[in-house]
């Protein structure tokens, strides 16, 4: 049968989370605050506007509107240098191999990822071709939780969400997939992930075989 595979970019597909942490950590001095990389966890999944909200929050920091604006600018400008860098060997492990395995099997394939960087990122990876639709920050007005995202990824592909399986790494994104009626697969730990359906390590961890059971389902 045919199903709808969704992806989430960061942290499922490229490890792009260590350059958003550096990015805002840079901001966060600037705050005064020294910003940690257990905080950075609630950040994952989280759109760019929320994730500042969250970090003034922290720092205790009132800004003005104005200044809020600057840093969003500032925070995407500095995250984009750091991504000019990178090039394909940033793939996560075995994301290629399960990506090619499902087109093997001519299944959907979708991004679903909070992210307004996710073509810039997904060209660079060389990886653009392989997604017959993308839904990324540009397209919602819900962040997750919210199931907009992965709804529309389905939607998108014309498959029932009963029949679409999504991939992520934040809490945030297992409870919008969980919220769409969709299946949702951990990628991360157990005891962080335990609401998805499955959680698995990395894509290294996932075999073929279980792909095709969720295939055949
Ligand atoms: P940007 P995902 C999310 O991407 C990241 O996990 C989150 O840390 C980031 O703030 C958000 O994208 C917005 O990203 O600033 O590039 O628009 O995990 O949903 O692919
Ligand atoms: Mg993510």
């Amino acid at each position: 049968k045919k199903k709808a595979f969704i992806f989430d970019l960061d942290g499922v597909i490229v490890d792009t989370a260590k350059f958003h942490y550096l990015a805002w950590r840079n901001l966060a001095k600037e705050m005064n605050f020294d910003f940690t990389e257990e905080q950075n966890e609630l950040f994952k999944g989280v759109s760019r506007v929320r994730s500042l909200e969250i970090l003034l929050d922290l720092a205790s920091y009132d800004a003005t509107q104005e200044q809020k604006d600057r840093w969003l600018i500032q925070k995407n400008e500095e995250y984009l240098k750091y991504i000019k860098g990178m090039d394909d060997s940033e793939i996560l492990p075995d994301v290629v191999r399960v990506l090619d395995f499902l087109e093997e099997k001519n299944q959907g394939i979708a991004l679903g990822s909070a992210s307004k960087n996710a073509r810039p990122i997904l060209t660079k990876l060389d990886l653009l071709d392989k997604f017959q639709a993308i839904v990324d920050g540009n397209d919602v007005t819900a962040a997750k939780p919210d199931p907009e995202v992965f709804l529309k990824g389905g939607e998108a592909l014309k498959i029932e969400r009963t029949d679409c399986i999504v991939f992520e790494d934040s809490i945030a994104g297992i409870q919008a997939a969980n919220s769409a009626g969709m299946i949702s697969i951990g990628i991360g730990e157990q005891d962080v992930l335990h609401e998805a359906n499955y959680v698995f390590k990395d894509f290294t961890e996932m075999s073929n075989a279980f792909l095709l059971e969720l295939i055949e389902a």
